[in-house]
């Protein structure tokens, strides 16, 4: 399916003077919002192949139907948000869930949904049919050292995929680690985890990066042998220039400062990526902003004031990615929801009065300090995430478009209802 612009024209014709009467109340309350509208239409979040399909939980899966069932139908799916909302234009592959056959053919496909290729996921976190060594102790850190070789290979595999397809990073993300106590001598496990990770680094190209991605439990339940920014950011470390520490939000210990993190990161110019979700317990990789709204724009907050005085461009320097999982609702109607949190949340922080914080804080003044971010976050920002979309060619409601088209229930009838996409 795809969505002619005239449909999405007279979308927004039949909404435009309601939303231009809220967009002129919003720009009278809010100071910079011109300049936070074009960098709202510069921002692009990239959408995980995995995420297209229902995902489960290992008590069952419960499929929606007109699931995509081939690349070229992911890639598709992946048009059809940007076609909505203009603010997803690229996709990050998981290698072997999704590896391009004809890789030029997939290109050209995806340049026709004005679409790019973002970092490229390596997966020794399962066994593949046919594949010489078992995971089930680990990958890059097995004491085996065949066992890390299948996997330094694979992980140079991806990034031969990736350098097809024009991305320019690759996502470590490691399940190894140990359940009991005792089971892992953990200085080995690190230091064969480094030495493979070197392997991995010496097989990027010149403008590549690698992101090395942490999580605090499971697989794992007893030590993850990259379980925390610190661990990930001394491997990035020893590395070297290409190597960054990715902040999932998921992956952390409940309760964790992940915008303290975020902010620190940046200083030291190691914070690379960024996988969007939210969870009330764990990695339970639900719509962004669904949960805890202030948490992300809190983030935000910590994100855009490191950027800026870094002096880093917000839409190209970090790698943004959504890494959820959708098990009851549709994945695209999510999708479109978390795309639109993480704009509201980094419109918001756009919005902060940075002086007034940073003389707030100057002068210990805690209540105002408080008042400027509680301010900015309770300002509703709607109209600019939307006017940037019209600016765009997007649409001014995706969701109500979305459902209007009837989107899924054209996908059922192209693909069926009994399809399963590869994925979680
Ligand atoms: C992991 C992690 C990775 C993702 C896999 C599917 O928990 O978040 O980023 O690639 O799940
Ligand atoms: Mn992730
Ligand atoms: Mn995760």
């Amino acid at each position: 399916m795809v969505i002619e612009s005239y449909k999405i024209a007279s979308h927004n014709d039949a909404l435009l003077k309601a939303h231009e009467n809220k967009l002129a109340y919003t720009t009278s309350e809010v100071a910079a919002a011109e300049s936070i509208i074009q960098k709202l239409v510069d921002f692009q979040i990239a959408i995980p192949s995995w995420a297209l399909g229902t995902g489960g939980t290992r008590f069952g899966r419960f499929a929606g139907g007109g699931e995509p069932r081939s690349l070229e139908e992911k890639i598709e799916d992946v048009g059809l948000l940007h076609a909505l909302n203009k603010a997803s234009g690229a996709i990050s592959l998981h290698i072997p869930w999704d590896i391009p056959s004809d890789a030029k053919a997939i290109r050209a496909l995806a340049a026709q949904f004005d679409l790019k290729f973002d970092a490229v996921n390596s997966n020794t976190f399962q066994d593949q049919p046919n594949q010489a060594y078992t995971y089930k102790f680990g990958s890059l850190q097995n004491v085996n050292k065949a066992i890390r070789q299948q996997a330094i290979d694979h992980n140079i595999e991806v990034i031969k995929h990736g350098i097809e397809l024009g991305s320019d990073s690759l996502t470590v993300w490691l399940s190894d680690g140990s359940c009991f106590p005792g089971q892992l001598n953990f200085r080995k496990a690190y230091q064969n985890t480094l030495e493979s990770l070197h392997e991995i680094y010496a097989a990027l190209p010149e403008d590549w990066k690698v992101f090395v991605e942490y999580k605090a439990f499971e697989p794992n339940f007893y030590s993850m042998t990259v379980g925390d920014w610190g661990q990930s950011l001394s491997y990035a470390r020893k590395l070297g220039d290409k190597a960054y520490t990715l902040v999932d939000l998921g992956h952390h210990l409940p309760n964790a400062n992940i915008e303290q993190i975020v902010s620190l990161l940046l200083m030291e110019e190691k914070l690379g990526g960024f996988h969007f979700n939210d969870s009330k317990y764990g990695d339970d990789d639900l719509t962004a902003g669904s949960v805890k709204p202030y948490q992300l724009f809190l983030i935000f907050n910590e994100l855009v004031e490191g950027m800026d005085a870094r002096g880093m461009n917000h839409a190209k320097d970090l790698g943004w990615m959504i890494d959820a999982s959708h098990n009851v609702k549709d994945p695209l109607e999510d999708l479109l929801q978390s795309v639109d949190a993480i704009m509201l949340a980094y419109a918001q922080a756009l919005s902060v009065d940075r002086k007034a914080l940073e003389e707030a804080q100057d002068n210990n003044d805690v209540v105002k300090a408080q008042e400027i971010l509680q301010n900015a976050f309770r300002t509703d920002v709607r109209a600019l995430v939307a006017e940037a979309r019209l600016r765009a060619g997007a649409a001014l409601n995706p969701l109500a478009l979305y459902r209007e088209l009837k989107v899924r229930e054209n996908l059922i009838a192209e693909r069926g209802l009994k399809t399963v996409s590869t994925g979680l």
